[in-house]
């Protein structure tokens, strides 16, 4: 294994083994280690370099299935180099970097406005409720903090890897008021929620939402509950191939993290994701402003029309 796909094999590594983990992070890792690979390659040729990216670009979307944003991120930057009529490779190599820092730069940017909209609906003395490790979600409640809101935060577990923890350490680190509960007891507590919040893995075209598994039961029980269910999510988390015909693929993921030593002939299933319905979605809070879900190709077109090419 020489040194340019160690880059690449050690970010994927990572990326499996959740040691990086929600769309965000995974993307902004992958983006990383393709830049990283642009800086210290030794591609003879234009056609080498691409060979490498190629390869590079197919192990890190091996390493989780569900991630249109790092897709999208991955396609684009590929596509620069592809479609330039440079040949030399140190000047195709700035054109990874360059891409790529202006893509994250935007990233940020969304990032920041989606924040922004969604701290306004958050009203004074509410409680919000959130599943799972969402970044979107811990820097839109930051900001509100920030724009001076009181509210409180329950944040449920996110069996079977309890990325749940993640966010009601960054929670408490940010002074919020934040209480720990079990996602079977999303139920229980629902009564008391006013708004529903959680970010997203991918958006379909028809407007459903993918994210962590249970977050369907969370939109099921907020409908039932008549709370307002809301996704922060950039748009390039849309996947295009949904537009297509295609299915978002469900990541399945080792058995041994629901039950290490399982009985010999039980089988033990453990999808990573969940599709919720765009009924059961009051809104999506994108860089764009609050919209519905149903809008979703028709925003998608008109602000990031690349992703259908
Ligand atoms: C994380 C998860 C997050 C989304 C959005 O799942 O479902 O809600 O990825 O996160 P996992 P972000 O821990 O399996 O990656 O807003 O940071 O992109």
């Amino acid at each position: 294994m020489n040194s340019l796909s160690d880059a690449i094999q050690t970010t994927a590594k990572r990326i499996r083994r959740l040691e990086v983990q929600g769309a965000r992070s995974v993307a902004i890792a992958a983006i990383r280690g393709v830049q990283t690979l642009a800086e210290q390659t030794e591609a003879p040729s234009k056609k080498d370099f691409l060979r490498e990216l190629t390869k590079a670009k197919e192990t890190l979307f091996a390493s989780r299935a569900t991630e249109p944003l790092m897709r999208n991120a991955l396609r684009m930057i590929i596509n620069k180099v592809e479609k330039s009529e440079e040949r030399n490779v140190k000047r195709l190599a700035e054109t990874v970097t360059l891409t790529s820092e202006q893509f994250l730069k935007d990233l940020e940017e969304s990032n920041r406005k989606i924040a922004e909209i969604g701290a306004r609906r958050i009203k004074n003395h509410s409680t919000i409720l959130t599943h799972c490790h969402s970044s979107t979600v811990t820097n839109l409640l930051k900001r509100a903090k920030h724009d001076g809101k009181t509210f409180e935060v329950i944040c449920t577990e996110s069996r079977p890897a309890f990325q749940g923890q993640v966010t009601a350490k960054e929670l408490l680190e940010l002074g919020i008021k934040t209480t720990f509960i079990i996602d079977s007891a999303t139920r229980f507590f629902m009564n008391e929620v006013d708004l529903v919040v959680v970010g997203a893995d991918a958006i379909t075209s028809e407007g459903n939402v993918i994210n962590k598994i249970g977050t369907s039961i969370v939109a099921l029980a907020a409908h039932e509950a008549r709370t307002p269910f809301y996704v922060v999510s950039e748009l390039l988390k849309f996947d295009p191939a949904t537009m297509y015909g295609d299915y978002e693929k469900i990541e399945e993921r080792s058995p041994s993290e629901i039950w290490k030593d399982a009985p010999k002939d039980l089988e033990v299933r453990n999808p990573a994701f969940d599709v919720t319905r765009r009924d059961f979605i009051h809104g999506i809070i994108c860089e764009e402003g609050m919209i519905s879900p149903h809008s979703i190709t028709e925003v998608m077109h008109r602000k990031y029309p690349w992703v259908f090419e």
